[in-house]
């Protein structure tokens, strides 16, 4: 990475603990990533993303703010990135994804905590991530109990909006929804001290889609025989797209795309054709926790999709673009968003029928329900979803996990059982 020790230190990040992790990302990175044969040509990018990770980015926020621009952090697919784009504004995901964070909260959450909500707060109190320090605004939601009270924690130390999500999707909750949006639409516009007019608004619902479109496109290349890319790059993706600016995303996912097309096209897959396909689904996987995917595909099978936050549950649904006023286009945003499957509704009958339909799009072989430790929303929802794949003959494995590596053998030999069951 280039030097950029004097704009974390303008950031009044922590240096000395920051090193440790700059130290040990390389590593981590080139064991996993790099070591993949046959990769895309277009994963070059990514890769410099992420060897650049708080370097590049960070310095383009920050020319952003000097500019007079703001930036807001978010944590949840909920967060309808439109409305900032549109004041001017750049969003960027904060979920924490890494153990390196995981003590740091520990010092003020309780340790039974879910590692994503740990790993986001001991970011910010221990001023290890230049994204946590460069957000001029959170933005959290009532999505879980855990996040709840972890805003509370972070209001103290950086300006907070917390969006209420409804826990339903009757008609009266999608309303709700809309009205939630408004008064988002008006805390955006005081902060930015810019207008978010119906043009404005227009704009960036395109510019949103797009880039969903060209995460749509690269998971649609996931449904070959021969699969182009694999699962652990198809992740990066997603995972990169959560915090890059979206109109470079979209073209730098595209042109990934044309070459996978083409790759589709002379039968040259990442996996041989009798690897196993595999679905996972559950709770995020925040950047850099790669920890399934590697398990999954060094054990000779290939992760064909994800029905997760970093994954399908992220670009699946476009907002409507022909809406004109701004009070359809705010009904279109709920909608849209009001489409996505996240446990924290109830009921959740629209997450199942995703995964039994995304195992019959993608050929999935088998389903990995992947849970993080202390998510009750999901370890709970994992009973009805065992109840209807077993119903349709799909075989499960359900596991929980946090960030830590202790589990890892545990777990390669719990996936590696999974998949001579699936006949490997
Ligand atoms: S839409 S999954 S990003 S809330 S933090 S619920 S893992 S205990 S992240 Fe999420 Fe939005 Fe839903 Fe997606 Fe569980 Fe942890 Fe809570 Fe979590």
């Amino acid at each position: 990475m280039a030097d950029y020790r004097q704009m974390w230190t303008d950031l009044e990040m922590d240096l000395e603990k920051h090193d440790l992790l700059c130290e040990a990302l390389p590593d981590a990175f080139g064991g996993i990533y790099l070591s993949q044969e046959n990769r895309p040509q277009g994963m070059d990018f990514f890769d410099f993303v992420v060897a650049e990770i708080h370097g590049v980015r960070p310095a383009e926020l920050i020319e952003h703010q000097q500019k007079g621009g703001k930036v807001f952090g978010t944590f949840c697919v909920y967060v309808p990135d439109e409305v900032i784009f549109a004041a001017g504004a750049i969003s960027t995901g904060l979920c924490g994804g890494s153990q390196f964070w995981v003590p740091g909260g520990e010092k003020v959450l309780p340790t039974n905590t879910c590692p994503l909500i740990k790993a986001s707060v001991g970011a910010r109190l221990d001023k290890t991530c230049p994204f946590f320090r460069i957000a001029d605004m959170y933005v959290g939601e009532t999505t879980c109990d855990g996040k709840k009270k972890a805003w509370e924690i972070l209001a103290s130390d950086v300006p907070m909006h917390i969006i209420d999500i409804p826990q339903m999707k009757r008609a009266k909750d999608i309303d709700g929804f809309a009205e939630e949006i408004k008064e988002f639409i008006k805390v955006v516009e005081d902060f930015t001290g810019n207008k978010v007019t119906a043009q404005v608004l227009g704009e960036s619902i395109k510019l949103i889609n797009n880039k969903r479109k060209a995460l749509q496109r690269l998971y649609a290349t996931r449904k070959a025989a021969l699969v182009p890319i694999s699962g652990k790059d198809a992740l990066l993706v997603t995972q990169i797209a959560f915090y890059d600016d979206p109109t470079r995303n979209a073209q730098m996912v595209n042109k990934l795309c044309d070459e996978l097309e083409e790759r589709i096209a002379r039968k040259d897959g990442v996996f041989p054709e009798n690897a196993k396909r595999i679905l996972i689904t559950g709770t995020p996987m925040a950047i850099p926790n790669w920890k399934l995917h590697h398990i999954v595909e060094t054990a000779g099978a290939v992760v064909v999709v994800e029905e997760l936050c970093t994954g399908t549950r992220y670009f699946e649904n476009l907002v409507d673009e022909s809406a004109t006023t701004l009070d359809a286009q705010v009904r279109a945003l709920a909608e849209r968003y009001m489409k996505t499957n996240c446990a924290c509704f109830t009921p959740n009958p629209g997450r199942i029928d995703d995964i039994i339909r995304l195992v019959r799009d993608y050929k999935a072989d088998g389903v990995i329900d992947y849970n993080l430790q202390f998510c009750g929303l999901y370890s709970t929802e994992s009973y009805l979803i065992k109840q209807a794949l077993d119903a349709q003959g799909i075989p499960l494995l359900h596991i929980e996990t946090d960030y830590s590596e202790q589990d890892f053998e545990q777990l390669r030999t719990r996936v590696e059982a999974f998949l001579e069951m699936l006949g490997k």
